[in-house]
């Protein structure tokens, strides 16, 4: 009890501020505007501690960052101890804490919690926190280290971060003393782990040519640059551009995976020069996307479904080679993912595809179903994940021949590059550098594997977006009524034609997506189902 006192004096600190709207903790935790967020971030100070406690004292996790959004903008999200994001149930309690209205509805709510899942309050509480480059982190870090302490829980300072490395911290405190420890629970042991794993999985091959990173003048640009100094200067040349994270507006302006996904063409101060490969991370590097162009300067972007493609291809001849038969490599996309991606993926790698909502956890979820599991949006998120079970029984294959044996090496090797815990920009630019190099090829070889069609996605505002309820992985509205028929009867009318319609998880919009054979079948279909909804 004397714990709910300190609760509601350090919340005296950290008041409500005057906000019409309810918070709500989405898909990429709570994000809006900076300067509303300090009782938030000390809120879910309160509840990673909580958390923690339920947990019998392992590890949380919790990242200040709003990733591609504008530098005024913040956010905060929690790690759960395997590195994975917060368990769905606990949101709601997340948004509970957010929106009491006094400082003693608040400790009522901690109260609450505390009851209702039996979590003894005297027992011990870790988290382990990080925050990107924005202005306004090291005050909102402050808030957080009050909720902490008001909660009592015990926890250390990460500093600046990207996401997948605070992830990556979690699960290596929470691994340590187990027989499979995740790796050395600090940054430089992350720099360590992924540039030994690389320099296993290139032994033998060229010098890639350069490569052009754009890291969107936030915290991937400093951290990829420690990488590149921990694997030493000549393993790989990057030109990494975009890399002030001194002057805090430049943040995601006209550069980032997020602008040049949308925009479809080269961030700022990026000068063409044709054939080589370009990528952008976004502001907290766990997006990436890559690009090249022509020598017409014509532009081609290789995004998500386009790593997907590649990666599900390397291991999927790698478990060929390799001799064993029973592990299963699956795809895991949305309904965003290209249909000529999905084709290609199902028709001629022969590899099952998975669809699902939009969101990491429910990719990440369902990519766990598999024995390796591949899972990339279109917007560049995504990774790789072995199951415990394939990596054991890898490690135990007996192979019959130095080609089965150096296979099984490589996709070990693989499994250590790749972040298991979640999408990650700067494994993922070392998979896809490993991949090219191994297949002998340039991004515009990659980029042949398989056409994109021509599509087009639309945010249209309407009254309540709320009434667009969909099935079937958001591909199927089911209300409002009668809309579904009637996008069908569009959709009937082109070659290659595919739409659908749902609410957006993060802005106050429905978002309308068209594919169809040429740009401008796409544009009219996207337009006649976004009229539809007038
Ligand atoms: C969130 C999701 C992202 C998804 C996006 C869709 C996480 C960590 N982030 O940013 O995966 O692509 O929402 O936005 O899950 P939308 O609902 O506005 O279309
Ligand atoms: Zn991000």
């Amino acid at each position: 009890l004397q714990q709910l006192s300190q609760v509601e004096k350090f919340s005296s600190v950290h008041p409500r501020p005057d906000f019409d709207a309810d918070f709500t903790y989405g898909t990429a935790g709570f994000r809006m505007r900076a300067e509303l967020l300090d009782s938030v971030v000390f809120r879910v100070g309160l509840l990673a501690t909580l958390r923690s406690r339920k947990l019998d004292g392992e590890t949380i996790g919790v990242m200040i960052t709003a990733s591609h959004n504008p530098p005024e903008d913040n956010g905060v999200k929690m790690v759960d101890p395997q590195g994975e994001m917060l368990e769905a149930s606990w949101e709601v309690y997340a948004t509970r804490f957010a929106n009491a209205r006094s400082d003693e509805d608040l400790a009522r709510e901690y109260f609450n919690v505390a009851e209702t899942l039996k979590i003894k309050l005297d027992a011990p509480a870790k988290v382990a926190f990080g925050r990107d480059t924005r202005a306004s982190g090291p005050a909102l870090v402050s808030a957080l280290k009050d909720g902490l302490t008001a909660a009592g829980a015990e926890f250390s300072d990460f500093h600046v971060l990207t996401t997948p490395q605070l992830h990556y911290i979690v699960k290596s405190i929470n691994t340590a003393r187990s027989s499979n420890p995740y790796g050395e629970p600090n940054e430089a042991g992350y720099y360590r782990k992924l540039s030994s794993a690389f320099n296993a999985v290139m032994q033998g091959k060229p010098k890639p040519k350069l490569i052009t990173v754009d890291a969107a003048n936030g915290v991937g640009g400093p951290k990829l640059a420690e990488l590149l100094e921990v694997l030493g200067g000549d393993v790989l040349d990057v030109n990494i551009i975009n890399d002030d994270v001194a002057v805090t507006d430049k943040l995601n302006y006209q550069c980032g995976a997020d602008f040049v996904k949308t925009q479809q063409k080269l961030p700022l101060g990026a000068d063409p020069e044709p054939s080589q490969l370009y990528a952008s991370l976004d502001g907290d590097a766990d997006r990436i996307v890559f690009y090249y162009v022509d020598e017409a300067k014509k532009f081609y972007l290789l995004d998500g479904d386009k790593i997907a493609s590649l990666a599900a291809m390397f291991i999927q001849e790698l478990l060929g080679q390799s001799g064993i038969e029973d592990l299963q490599v699956g795809v895991v996309q949305t309904a965003y993912a290209n249909g000529s991606s999905t084709t290609f993926i199902q028709d001629v790698l022969k590899v099952p595809v998975t669809c699902t909502s939009t969101g990491v956890k429910h990719l990440h979820h369902a990519a766990q179903l598999y024995d390796i599991g591949v899972y990339f949006e279109a917007n560049g998120h995504g990774t790789v994940l072995f199951s415990p079970s394939t990596i054991k029984a890898l490690e135990t294959f007996e192979a019959s021949s130095p080609g089965q044996q150096s296979a099984v090496e490589m996709l070990l090797s693989l499994a250590d590059l790749i972040n298991q815990t979640v999408g990650d920009a700067i494994s993922d630019l070392l998979l896809v550098v490993a991949v090219l190099a191994h297949k002998s090829w340039g991004p515009s070889e990659w980029n042949l594997a398989y056409t994109d069609l021509p599509n087009r996605l639309v945010r249209v505002v309407v009254n309540n977006r709320f009434a667009f309820k969909t099935e079937d992985a958001e591909r199927r509205l089911v209300e409002p009524q009668g809309l579904q028929a009637q996008i069908n009867d569009l959709v009937k009318k082109y070659k290659f034609g595919r739409s659908f319609v749902r609410a957006s998880g993060t802005e106050d919009a429905v978002r309308v997506y068209a594919e169809a054979a040429t740009r401008l079948e796409a544009d009219e279909l996207a337009l006649k189902v976004s009229e539809l909804l007038k």
